[in-house]
């Protein structure tokens, strides 16, 4: 018999809906608001099958005399408790590390942030960070929201679809598939950026192959050939951009030989795309990880801003700038401010509204000081931090170099992991406390195009394991107001401390689930931008060829 239950896939940011399959291991698709005729991938029909019993940790273990050894949940949440006292009563609250959670759920994350925040600490932050830090920054400092500006089924109505730095054919197969393949079929141009090319070039019209590292050099030079290419939307560009006439003369005066050389690319062809997206009603970029750049300023991301806001690809259907994010809940844990530089719902830390709010809800303010983001707290392991609380995270395998990364997480006084499985991270834990997996929780997840949308527990967990949910809320309970009795009663708090997420009901199983800023549909900044003057500013073009020679290979997750 067919189940009923349905949840949201968690191998990926698309969002698919999914139900376990009529013989319980493979899952079968849902239509969703994502996957409409309810499509999976080939990752996704395997989202719900069981970890195998000899991997699966199911009961709480706790370092003793060296050795990982099993314990009671109550002697598995002392020695985290402890641990955290300890580090506090010797450090002071900056001596705390939390690594969340981009698996888990949004109501999970809150209650991460706001476990660091009321014991005294900013410092607070998850994956996505590290994936997608220089274009959730471009879009968030100019537009207003770290998020993808317009639905993916704008990319639909795209004339011209941009690809920077990203391989969606393969990454996130189903937004590919349902989203972009059609609109090619029907016509649209498909333009990939990528020095390598892959899965997702097979389909392009075109591929520019610039050296790794130097989009911005290309991005700018496309700026450039736009204004030669009669490609300007002057009345856009005169009602909602600011900076413009700066930016216009930088741009005619770029030395276009000089940037073509450096980037690797001919100037015939980056004209004839400059022509196309000149030409076209409707541009849609997309971007993945390939597209970061090394604490550049202004990135490659700002350069592919500047483009779509010049040709008046914002604020409009078909257009937009989509940020194809990875993990499955990457946007709802940096929503809910698992995030060392904002608090829940994106806003500043010394905002006086939003810390006012707060403070009612929590009976705490948060600190002011902004706190280290992931990899400054890593480098800090052993030195000034002393206790980390990592969930749903293996920064033993993500963040490169293996020894450097155990060396840092051996130097702490105390290590605790949430975790489903051993990792090379729990190996150096000592706590680790066993949880359950996405399909066997409730709770909402955010998908990239910003719908928040329901889980709901569709087997059963092995018998001993607690969710994340419930973890932190044991946790927190000792330091602060942690009565909740399920992820609805934080999501509703999320909701009353966080304006995005202002009136948004939570999502029962089988609902669609609405996109936050509440009522903004698929298209954000049709009217105005969430800046001070409502208006995008156009940067600088500050690439020079003299700075980027591709020093680095081609980018590796
Ligand atoms: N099957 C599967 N799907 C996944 C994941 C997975 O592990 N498996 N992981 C998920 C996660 S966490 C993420 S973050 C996403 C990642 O999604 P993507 O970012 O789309 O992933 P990559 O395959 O790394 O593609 C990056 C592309 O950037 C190119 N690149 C490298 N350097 C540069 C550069 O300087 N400029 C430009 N323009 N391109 C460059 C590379 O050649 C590569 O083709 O995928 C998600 N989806
Ligand atoms: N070799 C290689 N390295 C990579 C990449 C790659 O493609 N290849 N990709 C890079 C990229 S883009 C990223 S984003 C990172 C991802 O790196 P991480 O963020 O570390 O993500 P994962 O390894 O997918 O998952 C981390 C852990 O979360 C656990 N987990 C899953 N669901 C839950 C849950 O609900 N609760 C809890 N408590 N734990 C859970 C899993 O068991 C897993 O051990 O890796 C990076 N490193
Ligand atoms: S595209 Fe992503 S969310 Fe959809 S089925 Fe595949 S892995 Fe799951
Ligand atoms: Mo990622």
């Amino acid at each position: 018999m067919e189940d009923d239950r349905e949840t949201v896939c968690s191998l990926c940011a698309v969002g698919c809906r999914l139900a376990p399959g009529a013989e319980g291991s493979r899952a079968v698709g849902r239509e969703g608001p994502v996957n409409t005729g309810g499509r999976l991938c080939r990752k996704g029909i395997h989202a719900l099958e069981r970890i195998p019993d000899d991997e699966r940790l199911t009961t709480p273990l706790v370092r003793r005399d060296g050795s990982l050894e099993p314990a009671s949940w109550t002697a598995a949440y002392d020695r985290v408790v402890s641990g955290i006292e300890r580090a506090v009563e010797r450090h002071g609250p900056d001596a705390l590390a939390f690594l969340g959670a981009p698996h888990s759920t949004t109501e999970e994350n809150y209650l991460l942030g706001k476990l660091a925040r009321t014991l005294g600490t900013n410092n607070v932050d998850n994956r996505a960070r590290l994936c997608h830090v220089s274009s959730a920054r471009a879009l968030s400092d100019r537009l207003g929201w770290p998020a993808s500006t317009n639905g993916l089924a704008d990319l639909r109505d795209a004339a011209v679809i941009l690809v920077v730095g990203a391989n969606p054919a393969e990454r996130q197969p189903i937004a590919f598939n349902s989203y972009v393949r059609p609109a090619v079929n029907a016509g649209a141009t498909l333009i990939h950026v990528d020095p390598v090319g892959n899965e997702t070039t097979r389909l392009a019209d075109v591929h520019l192959a610039p050296r790794p590292d130097t989009d911005g050099l290309v991005l700018d030079l496309l700026c450039a050939a736009v204004l030669d290419a009669g490609g300007v939307d002057r009345s856009f560009v005169e009602a909602r951009t600011s900076g413009t006439d700066q930016f216009v003369d930088e741009l005619a005066a770029l030395d276009r030989a000089a940037f073509a050389e450096a980037a690797g690319v001919e100037q015939d062809a980056v004209e004839r795309v400059a022509e196309a997206i000149s030409d076209a009603d409707g541009v849609a970029s997309i971007v993945g990880t390939g597209i970061e750049t090394d604490e550049r300023e202004p990135s490659a991301a700002d350069s592919l801003l500047n483009l779509l806001l010049l040709t008046g690809n914002v604020g409009r259907p078909g257009a937009g700038l989509h940020l194809f994010r990875g993990l499955s809940n990457e946007q709802g844990a940096t929503d809910a401010g698992c995030v060392p530089d904002r608090l829940p719902g994106h806003q500043p830390l010394d905002d006086p509204e939003a810390r006012t709010r707060i403070e009612r809800e929590w009976g705490v303010a948060p600190p002011e000081t902004p706190g280290r983001t992931a990899h400054e707290l890593l480098a800090a392991f052993g030195q000034e931090i002393h206790c980390a609380l990592v969930v749903g995270e293996n920064p033993g395998v993500s963040k490169r170099d293996p020894d450097w990364i155990g060396d840092r997480l051996g130097g702490l006084d105390t290590l605790a992991v949430v975790e489903l499985t051993e990792s090379e991270t729990t190996r150096h834990a000592d706590v680790v406390l066993p949880a359950a997996a996405a399909a066997e929780k409730r709770g909402t997840m955010t998908n990239f195009d910003r719908r928040i949308q329901p889980l709901q527990p569709v087997r059963e967990p092995p018998e001993s394991v607690r969710t994340d949910f419930e973890i932190l809320r044991t946790i927190g309970a000792e330091f602060g107001e942690f009565a909740y009795d399920n992820p609805g009663d934080a999501f509703a708090e999320l909701c009353a401390v966080a304006p995005p997420y202002r009136g948004i009901e939570y999502p029962e199983p089988g609902e669609q689930g609405a996109r936050w800023p509440a009522g903004s549909g698929r298209v954000l900044y049709r009217e105005a931008f969430r800046t001070p003057d409502g208006r995008a500013p156009l940067v600088s073009p500050a690439h020079r060829p003299e700075s980027t020679p591709g020093s680095r290979g081609p980018r590796r997750g």
